[in-house]
This record gives C-alpha cells, structure tokens and sequence, in this order.
C-alpha cells in the first residue's frame, strides 16, 4: 500500500484530475484583460506548457504599498533535448528574447533556453514563435519528465552522435501526449477524440522527473543528481550499452531533515535497444509508487529510500521486461565544462565559451546576444548548450574557424582565455528578481563575491587550483550547489549556508560546515581555509579532499 492511498492527496493533485488532460482554464485566463495573471489553479498546470507565472521581486513590496497587482510576468522555459539546436533555431530564439523577452536570453543548468518578463498579452505569440522553429516547450516544466539532458561534447564524435540520437529517442518517448498544448498555444481546434497518456495518465508524476545522460569520462551532466540517468558505456570508439542510475535529486528545505540531496544509485547495465523500456519502466513505477500526498516527498529518491533499491531494481527490470547486467567499467573526471577550440574526431571542431550566469544579453564590452546572433548567421553546424550554462560553437569546418574567432573577439565573447579555473567552474541559479522561491541572491551576487574570493585565492597563490563554487538563491539546488567543493546556499537576504567537501567529477556531495553567514563570514572563513591548505596540502590533494582529511567537515 503506498502512502497515497492513506493520506488525502496534495491540492495539486486534485488540480491535475480535473484538468482535462492539462488545459484547466488556461485559455479563459490568457484571454482576461483585466489582470496580468491567470488563474492559480491554473498556475501549476501552465508549467506541464513550459511556463511560470512570476513576479518582479524586486517592486514587490513597492507595489503592495501602492495597492498595485504584482507586476506579473511569464517565464517560458524552451525544451533542447541534448542541448543541440540548429543556428536558425538559435536565431529564432534570438529574435524572441529582442521582441518579447526584454532583448535577453538565458542558458540553464539544464541545457535548456529561458525567456523571462513575458507579459501575459504577448505569451501566445511567443509560444507560436518557439513552435515555429521547431522546438517546443511543452514538458519542460511540471509533474512530468523534463529536458532530456546528455554531455554536449564527447571525446568521440560518434559516440556524441549516437548518445544524443538515444537522449532524443528517450525525450520523444517520455514526452506527454495531450493535445491540450496545440489546442490553447498554436491552432486553437479542439479536438473531437479522447487525449490519452499511455505512460503517465491523467494526473502524470506525484513531481517533477528528471533524466541524463552522461558520456565518460565527462560528468558535465552531473549524472547522480537526476532521477535517472544513462552513462553511455563505449568500446573501440563505439557505444555499447549503459549503465543506469536512479534516484539522485538536489533539492531540500533548510531546517527539514525528512528532505536531503541525494547521489542516485547505479543499479545495472542495459544494452541501447533495452533503454527506452527501461526508461518507461522507471517513470511507471516513480508515476504508481511515488508519494502523492506530500510534495516535498515525492521524488523518485524517496520513493527508493523508502523501499529500497533491490525493490525498486525488480519493480523497473519486471516492467520492462529487461533483466539488468552488472554495471560496466566506468571513470569520470570532471564535472565541470571545456572551453577554446577542441577537436572532433570527425575532422570538425567545436569552441565552448563561458557566458557568465549563462545570461545572454549585450553589456559593456561583451554582446553576447549580437555576437552569438551573428555568429549563428556565418555557422553551418550547431549550438550545444552545456549543464554548465555555457554554449559550445559546435561542428564548426575547418574553413570557418577565423570568421568564428573574428566575431568572438570582435563582441568579447572570448572571456574564457582570461579567467582561472575556480571563475569558469563556478554557477549560480537565477534568484531575485524573477524566482519566487529565493531567499538570497546568487546570479547577480556571485560575480561580486568571486572578484573577492580571487582575492583571497591569489593571497595563498591558489588562483590556478580547480576549485568549483555555486550559489543557489535557496536550498532548492537548481545550481547542484551540493555537489559543488563550496557550496553557498541562501538562507536569507545577504546570508547563505556554507557545504564543503563535495566534488570528486559530480561523485560525491558536500556536508553543511556552517549557516547563515553573511560575506565577511563567508571570505574569513575561506581566508582560513585556503591559507592552511595552501601550507599543508599533500601532493595532488585537492581542497575538498583536503578538507575532509583535515576533518573540516565529516569524511
Ligand atoms: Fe530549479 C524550482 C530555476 C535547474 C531544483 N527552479 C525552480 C523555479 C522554477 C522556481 C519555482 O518553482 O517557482 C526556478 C525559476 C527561476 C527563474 O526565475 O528562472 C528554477 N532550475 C532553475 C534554473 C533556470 C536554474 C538556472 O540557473 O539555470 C534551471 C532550469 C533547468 C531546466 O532547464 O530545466 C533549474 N532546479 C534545477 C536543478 C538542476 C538540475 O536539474 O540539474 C535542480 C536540482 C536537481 C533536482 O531537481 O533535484 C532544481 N528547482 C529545483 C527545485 C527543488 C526540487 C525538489 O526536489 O525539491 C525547485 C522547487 C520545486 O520544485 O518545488 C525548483
Ligand atoms: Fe530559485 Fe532556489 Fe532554484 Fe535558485 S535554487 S532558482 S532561488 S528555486
């Protein structure tokens, strides 16, 4: 008996069961005039369409004061399975961050593109505009499995090439089936026959679902942080098989031992014509046995700690009719991104550039919307996203790699040759002003507090040591903050938890040393740190092995 049939279902339940396959009132919503918002039932079923409804932190109060509505606005969040878009794709997205979404774009840790500040009466045509370049944003939120993630950059072309074709078979298999997203974004018809959902039925996921897949010996993906994920297994430069892993997931609440990070587990090998069964037979089993009562409770990583992992691996191998081999050799080495020109086994070459806080917008000296546009305008292969944020000019011939250099040195695109190791490895969520979730600020913070923390770095002649920091606005962890050697996670305005010790290419998490410290908390305590790791380190011992041998935080 699962908790579900004891405990009364979550609201958000009862607003899945009566949405008729997801439309709810959304198109009676977008239509009233009178507010910038829609109604909140209808709140949660947009995200299933790619969009949140949100508001600018930053006036809130101002407005409350004014007796105003917040002033709301939309973020739509566009699916790239794979991370892989064409260069006329990337235009189209381009031409919409200029016209709707305030001549800015976003890269996610999820390879994903956002529009923030979309107004309620300019949505449609914005969800019009993305369907007509082909991409789509229908599952990129909600109780449902999201972007399909895969490494952007393999050692091997083929093996990219061949994992990304599975990553986008897995995202055409998972993806919902309702004609509600057609009916309210793009031709208006209702439909005459039944909507049905084979895999996940009327009222989908108790929560959101999460797959990746990662190429050895990258990690970009951070593979153990999702509900499932694949390690693409390769031999002779061809792919063999995968190894599956279940049940990892960032998020947790400060103060709430119930909820916690979580590596997911490796629970078998499976050839490539057995992962889409496998797939399914994970989202079935998550979809019957994950807790609809309790949100905070109701990813796939509880339901594995709750019954355990051999239950869980027989439920997935008798669904899927697939009997799980013992995993298979594997090694990852990093977990952060590559960048400069790097060479395809293929005879192409691929640029990965640091975009900072993957926020593309034209700023003083770096136009990272124009230049990219422009380059998308001269580029014949294609635009990966990373799960870093940061975009890889891919497939470039041999032939273009000038008029590429020229146009990112012309609009300063070339960041990635003057930064250290510790500025390129570091992330941080979105935050204030458009998450309704934060609690402190990260993406617009944390360039401050790295130029302080290079400081410190440069002291103790650490600055080319490879260091990874990523600040979330909350304990959510859209950054994986817990994976990172420093994790900075807000607690409160100014004021962020502090984890140490993670690291080890996305293998291992870090444990919370202290709570609630402002900056000059923050930089005294690394200021501490670095100085006596600087001085005691043994040969090769990086800093969250150090502080774990020095017992900074528990081993
Ligand atoms: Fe996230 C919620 C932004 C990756 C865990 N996340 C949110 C929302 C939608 C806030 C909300 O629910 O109202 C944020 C919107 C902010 C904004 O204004 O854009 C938000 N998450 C992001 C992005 C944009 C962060 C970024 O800086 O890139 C990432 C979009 C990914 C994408 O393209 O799909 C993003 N979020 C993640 C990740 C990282 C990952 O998946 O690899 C995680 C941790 C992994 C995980 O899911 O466990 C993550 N986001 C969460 C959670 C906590 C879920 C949980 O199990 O507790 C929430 C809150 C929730 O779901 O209730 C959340
Ligand atoms: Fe918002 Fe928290 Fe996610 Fe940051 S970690 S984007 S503050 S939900």
């Amino acid at each position: 008996m699962s908790a579900s049939d004891t405990k009364a279902l979550t609201p958000v339940e009862h607003i899945k069961a009566a949405s008729n396959y997801l439309r709810g009132t959304i198109a009676e919503g977008l239509a009233d005039g009178v507010t910038g918002a829609i109604a909140e039932d209808d709140t949660q079923l947009t995200k299933f369409h790619g969009i949140y409804q949100q508001d600018d932190r930053d006036v809130r109060a101002e407005r409350q004061r004014q007796k105003l509505e917040p002033a709301f606005s939309f973020m739509i969040r566009v699916r790239v399975p794979g991370g892989v878009c064409t260069p006329a794709q990337w235009l189209a997205m381009d031409e919409l961050a200029r016209s709707h979404g305030g001549e800015q774009m976003r890269l996610t840790t999820r390879q994903a593109f956002q529009f923030h500040g979309i107004i309620k009466r300019e949505l449609k045509t914005t969800m019009q505009g993305i369907n007509a370049s082909l991409l789509d944003t229908l599952a990129a939120c909600g109780d449902v499995n999201r972007n399909v993630m895969c490494t952007p950059l393999a050692e091997t072309s083929a093996v990219h090439a061949a994992a990304l074709r599975w990553a986008q078979r897995l995202s055409d298999h998972l993806t919902p089936q309702t004609r509600a997203y057609h009916e309210i974004w793009l031709d208006g018809k209702k439909q005459s026959q039944p909507d049905h959902e084979p895999l996940y039925g009327k009222t989908y996921l108790p929560r959101k679902f999460k797959l990746a897949m990662a190429i050895p010996p990258l990690n970009d993906v951070d593979v153990f942080a999702h509900d499932l994920g694949f390690i693409a297994i390769e031999r002779s430069g061809k792919l063999v098989g995968f190894n599956v892993t279940a049940g990892g997931g960032m998020g947790a609440t400060h103060n709430d031992r119930a909820t916690y990070p979580r590596l997911a587990d490796v629970i078998g090998y499976c050839t490539p014509s057995q992962v889409i069964a496998v797939a399914k037979a994970v989202v079935a089993t998550q979809r019957e046995h994950g807790d609809r009562t309790e949100r905070k409770h109701a990813r796939l990583k509880y339901t594995i700690d709750d019954r355990g992992i051999d239950w869980f691996r027989e439920e997935v191998e008798r669904r899927a009719g697939v009997r799980l081999l013992p995993p298979a050799k594997y090694a990852f080495t990093a977990n952060s991104d590559r960048y400069g020109w790097m060479a395809g086994t293929d005879g192409r070459w691929h640029l990965g550039l640091f975009v900072p806080g993957g926020r593309l917008v034209d700023r003083e000296g770096q136009r990272w919307l124009s230049g990219l546009a422009e380059i998308a305008r001269v580029h014949t292969g294609d635009f990966r996203i990373t799960p870093n944020q940061n975009v890889i000019i891919g497939a470039v011939e041999a032939s273009q790699r000038d008029a590429i250099d020229a146009l990112v040195r012309e609009h300063g695109l070339d960041l990635w040759q003057s930064l250290k190791p510790y500025e390129l490895n570091a992330m941080a969520c979105v935050a204030f002003p458009t998450c309704g979730l934060a609690m402190a600020e990260a993406e617009r913070y944390l360039p401050e507090l790295m130029d302080k923390v290079g400081a410190l770095l440069r002291r103790h002649e650490l600055s080319g040591e490879d260091i990874t920091i990523r600040m979330t606005g909350c304990p959510n962890g859209c950054a994986r903050p817990y994976l990172a050697d420093i994790g900075l996670v807000g607690k409160a305005p100014g004021r962020y938890n502090l984890f140490l010790g993670g690291g080890e290419a996305g293998q291992r998490l870090n444990n919370l040393h202290s709570e609630s410290l402002d900056e000059t908390a923050i930089l005294d305590k690394l200021d501490g740190w670095f100085g006596a790791y600087a001085a005691g380190r043994a040969a090769g011992e990086s800093f969250s092995n150090w502080t774990r041998r020095e017992e900074i935080v528990d081993d």
